[in-house]
Parts: C-alpha cells; sequence; structure tokens
C-alpha cells in the first residue's frame, strides 16, 4: 500500500516496505560543546534544535517498522582513512585525531565520537561508520539499502549543507528518492539551512523533496 507525505516541491508516495529514515550524524562531535563543530569555531546550539524532532521521527519510525540506519564520521586510531588535506584543512590548535574534551576528535570509539544519547541507535538499527562527508562514499550503505529493496529514504541529520547534501546527492545519483525533513537538518549557519533546502527542492526537485517532521508523522503513523 502507498501512502502520501506532503512535501516540497510536490507531494512523494512511498511504501513502509521501501522505505527508510536515516539520520546523518547526530554525533557529540558536532551536537555538543567541545566537539569538532564547536572547535572548528561554530556555535553548536543552533544545532540542537534538530534533537526533539530527530528524536519524534525516530520513535514514529521505531514504532512503525521503518527501517533506520544512522551514520557518524570518524576516522580510524591510526588515521589510515582520512586524507591529509582533511586533517591540514582549517590549520586546527585541536584538530581531527588530536586529544579534545571528548577524547580525540573524530575518532572512531572515542566519547565525541558517538551518538548524542538523546537519539542513541538499537542494536538491530545499522550504524555506518563513514571517513567522508557522504555516506555513500567508502562505506556498505549502498549495498544494504539495495538488500531491504530501499527506494525512498527520509533524511535527517547535520549539517544541512555539508554531510546531509553530500550524501542526498550520492543517494539521487544512485536513484533513491531523498525527502529532506526541514527541523530534523541543521546548519551552524542560517543561510545556508535555508538556501540548503532550498538547492533540494528547486528545479522541480533535483535532488529530491522537502518535508517538515510533522509530515512525516502525519505519514507514517
Ligand atoms: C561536517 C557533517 N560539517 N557531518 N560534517 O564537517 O556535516
Amino acid at each position: 500500500m502507498y501512502r502520501k507525505v506532503e512535501a516540497e516541491p510536490e507531494p512523494v508516495w512511498f511504501s513502509m516496505g521501501s522505505a527508510a529514515l536515516i539520520l546523518i550524524d547526530m554525533q557529540r562531535d558536532f551536537l555538543e560543546a567541545g566537539g569538532f563543530g564547536e572547535l572548528l569555531g561554530n556555535d553548536v546550539s543552533l544545532l540542537r534544535s534538530t534533537i526533539e524532532p530527530c528524536r519524534s521521527v525516530l520513535e514514529a519510525a521505531r514504532q512503525s517498522g521503518l527501517f533506520i540506519v544512522h551514520t557518524r564520521e570518524g576516522h580510524m586510531p591510526d588515521l589510515s582513512d582520512a586524507p591529509e588535506s582533511k586533517l591540514k584543512r582549517g590549520n586546527l590548535e585541536v584538530g581531527i585525531g588530536d586529544q579534545g574534551p571528548m577524547g580525540r576528535v573524530l575518532i572512531r570509539g572515542e566519547k565525541g565520537h558517538d551518538i548524542i544519547s538523546e537519539l542513541r541507535p538499537k542494536p538491530e538499527e545499522p550504524v555506518i561508520d563513514k571517513p567522508g562527508k557522504g555516506a555513500f562514499f567508502a562505506t556498505d550503505l549502498d549495498l544494504i539499502l539495495r538488500n531491504k529493496n530501499i527506494e525512498t529514504l527520509f533524511v535527517g541529520g547535520v549539517t544541512t549543507e555539508v554531510c546531509v547534501h553530500t550524501t542526498v546527492r550520492q543517494a539521487n545519483d544512485r536513484g533513491y528518492e531523498c525527502v529532506v525533513l526541514s527541523d530534523c537538518v541543521g546548519s551552524y549557519f542560517p543561510e545556508f539551512q535555508r538556501v540548503g533546502l532550498e538547492m533540494i527542492k528547486a528545479q522541480g526537485g533535483i535532488f529530491g523533496w522537502v518535508c517538515s517532521s510533522r509530515d512525516f508523522l502525519n505519514a507514517v503513523t
């Protein structure tokens, strides 16, 4: 049975069995003080408004049996999967791999790298560890989604113009229909948030669709 979600630039039809919720990089390193986001000079409070809407959609997705995937950006402790160009970027006093207030910055296994407690994944929900901004680069995400016959991705997470956008663009090129949940994605830059969402749905939905968490909840519950 197909369901309709109200979205822009037009409603999207999807089936529960071939849809997934993907939450991108809702990690302490981006959302909490002392993490990578703050070390880059950002105000993390701007991202924290996404937590409650993400919690609601995660809860609804769990209750309605939607497939759920989480992602985390980060690197192996020996940094062998981190390009030198990324490590040098920003000339940070404390950067990727260095010791910060929540352990080594953006390193797998460290406290800062993990997903915030409000959105802790359940054991049956895959957590994709990715070394890049896009969740399809150097990961098993595409294989996992195809094995589940997933066609539609409802997308939340941070940051809108970086890892969310890169992932949506990669997904779009692979044939997935992406519906970005406007209040479940956040940016350190209000202008990038606004334009990032505009870009998704422009030109007839060049990268996908945009709806609110309320629209999503209306469609799945
Ligand atoms: C960034 C991300 N902003 N998850 N990563 O560096 O968007």
